[in-house]
């Protein structure tokens, strides 16, 4: 297209999307206060809803049995042994071909265990203090199989450990510690310690099972990976990596690409994402521990239900985008803008809280969605960036709030609230000047409704809790700093009805400036340059 095409294009475009947005308004807004003048009611699709939790875990997954056709696989360098004629041993490599149960023990200092077995077998393998340390592949490789258990025995302690890049060549393309073409579980009480010092830890083409046992992964790159799906019933994993601690991503198949987690104990240190996949992420239960990586839990959907989880991220804590928006693609090329330069929301992303206590400490948005944000329930305490960048909630649709609790603090340039869709009362609130001391949300009786220890700065706070009602006046405090709010409508704001902090930035180019709806916003900045991770290689 040539400019002066482009341009009138670019012209039509923005008096199009303002006669929308004009046409899409509210006709009187209910009063000076309204929260925001271009709200709309939503209801999410949940993925969820279509998600088989009867078949997520077979009993298989979670029993961790083993009885019937067992094999023994002793490990020594030069000289490992299988009373199995099928298996094949030859240069400290360890070939399984034959279906059953294999009960492992034993050292390699520079070898490997495949598993190359007919397409129906189901194999199983028990660590039972097992070290296979691998110079340059995998120390474990499952090439074929229907499906493999490695199953960590009672009380063993075991470590995989791939210590120099991967050699790769046409046919194989391991770059994990373990490393699975197929089907992969995880299971049994003891202890397993993986190092990648080059790749990832465990990586699983297909669908990724943990029910039970306690990891320690560290790795160059993803801790965990899966094609298809991770899903965790229990079991304590620590990880430490360079990019993604839990990362399941699915170009070919949009239907995969999923995390599920029903309960867990995890402690994530990653400088890339912590809990990252190109599909849904669930979290019904866990104790999810962040104290470090660049986003929390990012994907397109994600639904949290319960569990204890607590980030500090040095960008978003949560971010609902597809990964056609993953923040490594956010060049002049980033999708989320239509060709004349606007922001579109994204009807596939949503963020879904129906239960949790969720504490987020974010340099970047506190909970950031690309499509829609609903709270039905949980905890959530957000500190928010200490600037007007980034918001302590940041949404490209609409949000709104019908349960739960949340203080999210942050700053007034960019901040945004529930919409009047909500069903439970909120307030936007912002202060005459930052402050870093305390908060308090008392009724006219003086009753304390929330009270928060605040260490970061914030000029600004979202609130709501199932207390805060309309036809109430209510008492907030930040420091010395004091407001009193008379509550006429569901959702308050006091920064204006022309003001809701809709917009992050100026768009690109020179478009006319007041043809953006000033609730069409997103960050236009480059990703903030990563934090080195502390002790991470
Ligand atoms: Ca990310
Ligand atoms: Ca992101
Ligand atoms: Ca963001
Ligand atoms: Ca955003």
């Amino acid at each position: 297209m040539n400019s002066f095409l482009k341009c009138v294009s670019i012209i039509c475009c923005a008096a199009l999307l303002s006669l929308c947005v004009y046409g899409c308004r509210k006709t009187a807004p209910d009063s000076p206060r309204a929260a925001n003048n271009n709200d709309k009611d939503f209801e999410l699709s949940l993925a969820s809803s279509s998600f088989d939790y009867e078949n997520a875990f077979t009993d298989r997954d979670v029993s961790a049995k083993y009885d019937e056709n067992i094999y023994n696989i002793n490990l020594e360098d030069d000289n490992s042994s299988c009373d199995n004629s099928k298996t094949v041993i030859s240069n400290n490599v360890v070939t399984i071909t034959n279906t059953g149960t294999y009960i492992i023990k034993g050292k390699l200092s520079d070898g490997q265990i495949i598993v190359d077995a007919d397409a129906t077998d189901k194999i199983q393998l028990v660590l039972d203090n097992v070290s296979i340390s691998n110079s340059s592949s995998s120390a474990i490789k499952i090439i074929q199989a229907k499906k493999v258990f490695v199953t960590l025995a009672e009380k063993s302690s075991n470590v995989l450990a791939s210590s120099g890049e991967f050699v790769k060549t046409e046919s194989d393309k391991a770059d994990g510690a373990i490393y699975s073409k197929e089907k992969l579980t995880l299971n049994g009480s003891g202890k397993l310690t993986v190092d990648s010092a080059y790749g990832h830890g465990i990586v699983c083409n297909d669908d990724l099972i943990i029910t039970d046992g306690e990891y320690i992964i560290e790795a160059e790159k993803h801790a965990v990976k899966a094609e298809d799906s991770i899903c965790i019933s229990g079991g304590a994993l620590d990880l430490k990596c360079v990019k993604d601690a839990l990362h399941c991503d699915n170009d070919e198949d949009t239907a995969k690409g999923n995390i599920y987690i029903k309960n867990v104990q995890l402690n994530i240190n990653a400088e890339d994402d912590a809990i990252h996949s190109s599909g849904f992420i669930i979290i019904d239960d866990g104790n999810i521990n962040i104290p470090a990586c660049y986003e929390g839990i990012e994907a397109q959907k994600i639904e949290i239900n319960g569990g204890e989880i607590s980030i500090k991220s040095s960008d978003d804590g949560i971010n609902a985008s597809s990964s056609a928006v993953d923040e490594n693609n956010q060049t002049e090329q980033n999708p989320q803008f239509n060709k004349g330069g606007f922001i579109e929301g994204d009807e596939s992303c949503y963020i879904n809280i129906t239960g949790g206590n969720i504490v987020i400490d974010a340099n970047g948005d506190g909970i950031d969605s690309n499509g829609y944000l609903l709270q039905s329930g949980g905890d959530i305490i957000v500190y928010g960036p200490e600037n007007s960048g980034n918001s302590a909630l940041d949404y490209d649709l609409q949000a709104k709030i019908t349960g739960g609790t949340i203080t999210a603090f942050g700053y007034s340039g960019m901040a945004q609230g529930y919409n009047s869709y909500s069903t439970q009362g909120t307030m936007l609130v912002s202060f005459d000047s930052e402050t870093s001391e305390s908060f308090a949300l008392t009724d006219s009786n003086n009753i304390t409704i929330m009270e928060r220890d605040v260490k970061k700065k914030y000029n600004s706070v979202v609130i709501s809790s199932p207390d805060i009602t309309v036809g109430n006046t209510y008492i907030v405090k930040a420091g010395n700093q004091t407001k009193t709010i008379e509550l006429t409508d569901i959702s308050y704001s006091d920064r204006g009805m022309n003001d809701d902090g809709g917009r992050k930035n100026e768009p690109p180019g020179n478009m006319p400036s007041d043809a953006f709806d000033k609730n069409d916003k997103q960050d236009f900045r480059e990703p903030p340059e990563k934090e080195s991770g502390a002790a991470l290689r």
